[in-house]
């Protein structure tokens, strides 16, 4: 059964945040820290709070803005968290809001209805709660009948999830696979920290994986192979955790928020990626000049030039690697889908393409299409 992606959806939070509000933020609370603790620092007892600024914010990275769930709590520097009301157990939940939104649209753009799925994934870097499984939530809420479970990846949960559902279909256990991203970073974004205050935004994607005898939409793409690959590295992490009310610390400490030494991590996952990609391309005796489009992770636009110019030997168009991340910053492992779901319907039949995620673990996957 050869497994098909025929459709894509994304859900675009309804709040923006620019690069000038975010920094403006920052700066007033580092301000307020800085003159607070002004004998402290004087004493060279405590560091003074660096500022940020939105130029740097921009060059660094390409994100000139982000989405975010809930904006209300983000900006007052007496909060700098979103402040998310929380909802009864009878009412649905947050994330699963989020993602019954972008599974909805993909849904539609496959021609699938719910009782033609038969398995769900929800795969991303966190879900709101272990149990019970947000995938059985939405599974609910739909209607669909077999079976749902969450997977957590970091930034390659998508990827590996679509790898779960192209077995899943290889091997019959499955018919129509729902997988679904609801990245909803912003609670775990540490915005008094300038190194990382910037990076992050909420969205949510969905894909529909399916038989390609049953597939009927007008944009179809055969999933010819996949990769996966993991390395363990603590350059990106947080530890946050169920344990934590166990621990004698604090369970919000800095820690337990995201963290990274984000230039090793941009030095150590380029070659990495651009290994990975070439060995995806080269296993089904293709060239790298053969691919019509890359669909990359969308953490840093820097990054991304960085790996198309080892892969190809030259900058690549918006065209050829189309990038979100001016509007949507990085999204975790919804990066790469929601340039997939913004930038395929103009491949042509015979186009090979390439999604691929990288990021914490470190983790990296891909999987090489062809349009029908
Ligand atoms: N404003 C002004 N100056 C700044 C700022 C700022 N906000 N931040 C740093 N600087 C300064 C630094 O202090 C440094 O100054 P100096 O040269 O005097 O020491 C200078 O700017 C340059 O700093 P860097 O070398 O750190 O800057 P980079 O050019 O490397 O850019 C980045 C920093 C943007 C973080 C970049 O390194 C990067 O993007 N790296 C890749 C990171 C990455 O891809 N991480 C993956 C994370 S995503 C993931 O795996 C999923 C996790 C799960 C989701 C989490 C949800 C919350």
């Amino acid at each position: 059964m050869q497994p098909v992606i025929s459709g894509a959806g994304v859900w675009t939070p309804p709040y923006s945040i620019s690069n000038e509000e975010l920094v403006g933020s920052y700066n007033a609370y580092a301000e307020h820290f800085n003159s607070t603790n002004k004998l402290r620092i004087a004493n060279g007892k405590l560091e003074a709070k660096p500022l940020s600024s939105a130029e740097f914010v921009e060059k660094a990275s390409g994100i000139k803005s982000r989405y975010v769930y809930v904006k209300n709590g983000i900006l007052d520097i007496d909060c700098m968290c979103p402040r998310i009301p929380e909802r009864s157990d009878s009412a649905l939940s947050h994330q699963a809001e989020m993602g019954l939104n972008a599974a909805q649209i993909a849904m539609q753009s496959a021609h699938k209805t719910a009782a033609e799925i038969d398995m769900v994934i929800v795969s991303c870097a966190y879900t709101q709660r272990a149990y019970p499984a947000i995938a059985i939530e939405i599974q609910h809420a739909l209607g669909i009948q077999g079976f749902g479970f969450d997977m957590l990846v970091a930034c390659s949960a998508a990827t590996f999830a679509l790898q779960r559902a192209q077995d899943a279909i290889l091997a019959g256990s499955a018919k129509c696979v729902l997988l679904i991203n609801p990245e909803l970073t912003s609670p775990q974004i540490n915005y008094r920290d300038r190194d990382s205050h910037f990076i992050f935004g909420d969205v949510s994607t969905a894909t529909i994986v399916e038989r390609e005898s049953d597939a009927t939409a007008e944009h179809v793409f055969k999933i010819l192979g996949s990769r996966a690959v993991t390395q363990y590295s603590n350059n990106i992490r947080s530890n946050f955790s169920y344990v934590s009310r166990a621990y004698d610390s604090d369970p919000f400490a800095e820690d337990k928020l995201f963290h990274q030494q984000g230039r090793k991590v941009f030095k150590e996952v380029c070659p990495m990626a651009v290994k990975h990609l070439s060995q995806q391309v080269s296993d089904y005796n293709l060239e790298i000049s053969n691919i019509r489009r890359w669909w990359l992770h969308q953490a840093n636009l820097n990054m991304n030039l960085l790996i198309n110019k080892k892969l190809v030997g030259k900058d690549l168009s918006q065209d050829k690697s189309p990038t979100v991340l001016d509007t949507y910053a990085n999204t975790a492992s919804a990066g790469s889908i929601l340039a997939f779901a913004q930038h395929h319907q103009d491949l042509k039949k015979g186009d090979y393409g390439v999604i691929c995620s990288f990021g914490a673990g470190y983790s990296i996957g891909s999987l090489l299409l062809q349009k029908q």
